[in-house]
């Protein structure tokens, strides 16, 4: 249903993305929550204003708590490696142990609940990359006092590239699945892969520049700028991914949409029972890997270095320089799916400029050195030589 805002509330909204500091953020935030319409179809955006207002409010207490005494995990988890992989899960389901055996950090295991208090984090090597591993305080269930708590952990979530979700197959394993999941989806994260895509970039743009690879369903490009000029956005450059509605699009006008992270399940402790995760799978819609793992008898465990790194989408990507033999140290990390363009972007904003052309070795090579474009798409393990004018 779409969200029919009318002019003063759309106003509203204009007026709190302007205000730069939270506490007046909040103010232009609460305003225009008492202005949306009561209706069924604004149901999602309310629950998410009360969302964002939290997470202000949040944002408050710890600057506070900061400006008091040193606290908030942000600088102690700076991004390492390949990857930044979060694990999330109840107490005592063997976050520390899996951590304790896949890499060299040394948490506390005990068999008493929240063990672990403070996110602790190790490296996890497969083949040549690493992945930033971080136990996160377990999640408690939901309650007054439980809120503050899983709110830091659920933030960690947010910031990293990926999870792990850890349940403990000797205990109600359904219970525990749906309710990680649960929590992430009251915090805004989502593990299920959107059809659509929606990116608004308001810098350097010169009127409403609409880039769409998919479709529109329900409307037109016109619509789209007609809507955006409803909400005072009168200089954007939108980039629309698959099959999208006009609704869609005003939501994430609204900022009213999740974030995805990519999961993999992982079931611990099958040395304790003999079960089967079929069940398990069935309430998961989209498909998320799930292994069943047992760190007390390292059963399975390899699996899940290579687990992770299929799911991530991540490509690694060697460049050489003209006229030199293909090495194998330290790749580019991009998202499969990437282009040549894309890797010289991340290599320096020269390369992109003075593009000419790129050679590639390697899977997406159709012979050794072959001559490509900018618009040509990486896979895992090529080597690159880019050519500029
Ligand atoms: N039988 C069995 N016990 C395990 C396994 N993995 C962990 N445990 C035990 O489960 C208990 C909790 O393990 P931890 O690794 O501390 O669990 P945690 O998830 O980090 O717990 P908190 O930090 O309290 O949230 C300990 O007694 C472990 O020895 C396993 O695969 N099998
Ligand atoms: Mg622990």
């Amino acid at each position: 249903m779409p969200t029919n805002l009318n002019a003063e509330s759309k106003a509203k909204w204009k007026r709190y993305l302007l205000e730069k500091r939270p506490e007046a953020k909040i103010r232009a935030l609460e305003d225009f929550y008492s202005a949306i319409p009561k209706h069924k179809g604004n149901e999602k955006l309310r629950v998410n204003i009360k969302r964002k207002l939290s997470n202000l409010k949040i944002e408050i207490e710890n600057k506070k708590k900061r400006s008091s005494r040193s606290s908030g995990y942000g600088a102690s988890l700076k991004k390492t490696g390949a990857a930044q992989i979060v694990i999330l899960g109840h107490t005592n389901v063997g976050k520390s142990s899996l951590l304790a055996t896949l890499t060299n950090a040394k948490p506390q295991i005990a068999n008493y609940e929240y063990t672990t208090t403070k996110p602790i984090q190790g490296m996890l090597e497969f083949e040549n990359l690493g992945f930033q591993l971080i136990e996160a305080p377990a999640l408690m269930p939901q309650n007054v006092e439980s809120k503050a708590w899983n709110a830091q952990t659920l933030a960690i979530a947010q910031n990293s590239d990926g999870l792990i979700l850890m349940i403990d197959i000797s205990e109600n394993s359904t219970y525990q699945l749906k309710s990680i999941i649960d929590h992430l989806e009251d915090f805004g994260i989502s593990i299920s892969k959107p059809k659509f895509e929606v990116e608004i970039l308001r810098e350097r743009a010169r009127g409403i520049q609409i880039m769409l690879s998919g479709k529109l369903l329900d409307c037109n490009l016109k619509d789209v700028e007609k809507l955006a000029h409803s909400y005072g956005i009168r200089n954007a450059l939108l980039k629309i991914f698959g099959e999208t509605k006009l609704e869609d699009i005003e939501n994430a006008l609204l900022e009213n949409k999740r974030i995805f992270k990519s999961a993999i399940i992982l079931a611990n402790k099958t040395d304790k029972v003999k079960k089967n995760t079929e069940d398990l799978k069935v309430n998961i819609h989209d498909y998320i890997p799930l292994l069943e793992i047992s760190c007390e008898d390292k059963n399975n465990l390899e699996e899940v270095a290579p687990t992770i790194f299929k799911t991530l989408g991540i490509i690694r990507i060697y460049t050489k320089e003209p006229g030199t033999r293909p090495t194998s140290n330290m790749p580019f990390i991009l998202k499969s799916g990437s282009s040549v363009f894309r890797l010289a972007k991340e290599i320096h904003s020269d390369f992109y400029r003075d593009f000419k052309y790129a050679r590639i070795w390697g899977p997406s090579s159709k012979y050794p050195g072959e001559k490509v474009g900018g618009t040509h798409i990486l896979k895992d393990g090529d080597t690159i030589e880019i050519h500029t004018k």
